[in-house]
């Protein structure tokens, strides 16, 4: 798809379609609600403020890379068909192949109330078969308004059933990590990965104090990020899936990354709407699957 046909999904003074230095198209969207950028690189929210507020709602290293086959530090990073490492041992990339390649836009529209809803897609082909063996179709539905909704949508277009499991791999951008509690998580069981997979069960809301890697299954509620160095709170409401994956890589595990400033595990925060660990999904030939959340701020 190149930059004109892009163009076509563009409205006016809505929704505008530019070229980065490095290669990439971002989708930029300016409505009277909110403020959003979209890499079609990677189907990846990058940015979302509604007017209302100072601070974006999200959280992108500076040492991002922008490369062919990378993934993006931050944002809305898109896992699928799996969530973690390959399950089938094939040699496929961590959290699956679609945030590591183009997108298409399929749509764009102006909604009723205000708000700017983009479309983005791709479909199996022979480089994505050698990887996982599989048809299928996926769109990414993103709509700006007064919040963020992203809903992830599987087809498969096989002949044969098929089981994933994914993740929307949201780092939201903190004042202070020192300040922020996760709540709705009470009462809820958890695989602890920095503890040998220990079960273990939430007590309290989630505060972080140290490296924090978990599975929480059960989730039936909605998620709430407190987070007083802002003075505001993110609402997290998610449908199709009853996991949450709360990450904070802390001290070393931020240092050895080269795509994170050393002090950035005090700015972000991974809350990720999943069908991950033992929650897998099995999508019947010719069926779909959505994976939503909502995101909110309140301040
Ligand atoms: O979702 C948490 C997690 O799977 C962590 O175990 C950690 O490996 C992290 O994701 C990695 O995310 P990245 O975007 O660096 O691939």
């Amino acid at each position: 798809m190149n930059f004109d046909q892009l163009c076509d999904y563009e409205i006016e003074n809505e929704l505008q379609f530019v070229e980065i230095e490095h290669g990439f198209t971002y989708i930029e969207i300016n409505n009277a609600k909110a403020h959003a950028t979209i890499s079609t690189y990677s189907g990846q929210v990058l940015s979302f403020r509604p007017k209302s507020q100072k601070d974006d709602l999200l959280f992108v290293s500076d040492k991002a890379y922008y490369e062919d086959g990378k993934a993006i530090k931050g944002g809305i990073p898109v896992c699928w068909p799996w969530f973690g490492a390959d399950p089938e041992d094939r040699g496929g990339p961590a959290h699956g192949f679609v945030r590591n390649r183009q997108w298409e836009v399929t749509g764009s529209e102006s909604l009723v109330d205000g708000s700017t809803k983009v479309v983005m897609g791709m479909a199996d082909s022979d480089v994505t078969r050698e990887i996982w063996p599989h048809p299928f179709k996926l769109s990414i539905e993103i709509t700006v308004g007064d919040s963020l909704k992203v809903a992830l949508v599987t087809q498969n277009t096989g002949n044969e059933s098929v089981t994933i499991s994914q993740a929307l791999h949201t780092y939201f951008y903190v004042g202070d990590i020192g300040e922020v509690r996760v709540q709705g998580l009470d009462g809820i069981e958890y695989i602890d990965k920095v503890d040998e997979l220990a079960e273990k069960t939430q007590s309290g809301s989630v505060t972080i104090d140290g490296e924090v890697d978990r599975i929480y299954t059960g989730v039936t509620g909605e998620l709430v990020i407190d987070d007083e160095s802002l003075g505001r709170k993110i609402r997290i409401a998610s449908r199709g899936c009853s996991t949450a994956v709360v990450w904070n890589p802390w001290i070393e595990i931020a240092a050895s990354m080269g795509d994170l400033n050393d002090d950035d595990y005090r700015k972000m925060i991974c809350v990720e709407t999943a069908n991950a660990g033992p929650e897998t999904v099995e999508i019947a030939a010719g069926s779909e699957y959505r994976l939503e959340a909502e995101y909110t701020i309140e301040s």
